[in-house]
């Protein structure tokens, strides 16, 4: 499998932990989002979108990086980490959707004010900050319950659904995430997969620094 990526982005690093998780065999062409190669006539004959990442295997051209999880799990039969009973799979098939579709779009206001914007010169927008407040604390809110009675969102151990959503908070300091009234959520994100060896292994810091975590 070849995937295409840039590893400092939020559904990039998410894809290779992921991978790293399910022991896939890939290889890593590097597309380097912030020279905009997602956007050039090679990369949009992979993925219309122009968006990161995509993956290759044979004739499979495989865009969505929630979808990449779900096939590379499935071809390495990995059921530990995408079960394939009904309800069980339905469960963790619900996170990512709710992740692609709701979480990340509230997780990603928070890393474009607060660390896009400033590192590319510009400022935060307090605005626009507090008016993403509300949704962001209800989504967060649903997270904490769930992990108030679990250590993982879906089974006993972490499955491709912990990987997907911890990916739009993976800078969570620096993106200044209000994770205080969650505890839960925070106690999951720090204990549980930031101490996985596939979370390590992709460290992202402050700046979008790849290497490992200390
Ligand atoms: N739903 C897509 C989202 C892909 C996406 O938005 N990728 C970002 C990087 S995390 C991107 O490349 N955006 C294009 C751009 O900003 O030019 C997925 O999960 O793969």
């Amino acid at each position: 499998m070849e995937l295409f990526a840039d590893p400092i982005t939020v559904n990039c690093r998410k894809v290779v932990a992921g991978l790293k998780l399910l022991g896939s065999d890939y290889t890593l062409t590097k597309v380097d989002y912030f020279k905009g190669e997602q956007k050039s006539d090679a990369f949009k004959a992979i993925n219309p979108n122009a968006a990161l990442p995509a993956l290759r295997d044979g004739d499979l051209v495989l865009w969505e990086s929630n979808a990449i999880l779900q096939y590379a799990a499935d071809k390495g039969g990995k059921t530990q980490f995408y079960p394939t009973d009904t309800a069980k799979r339905a469960d963790v098939n619900r996170w990512l959707l709710w992740e692609a579709s709701t979480w990340f779009p509230s997780c990603y206001v928070y890393l474009v004010e607060n660390c896009v914007k400033p590192l590319l010169g510009g400022a935060p927008d307090p605005a626009v900050l507090a008016g993403e407040e509300e949704r962001f604390h209800k989504l967060a809110g649903i997270l904490d319950d769930r992990l108030s009675r679990r250590p993982w969102l879906a089974g006993d151990g972490p499955t491709i659904a912990d990987i997907a959503v911890a990916a739009p908070m993976h800078l969570h300091a620096w993106q200044q995430l209000p994770l205080a009234p969650h505890p839960n959520l925070a106690r999951w994100m720090t204990q549980r997969v930031e101490q996985l060896p596939c979370w390590k292994a992709t460290h992202v810091g402050d700046g979008f620094k790849l290497g490992e975590a200390a």
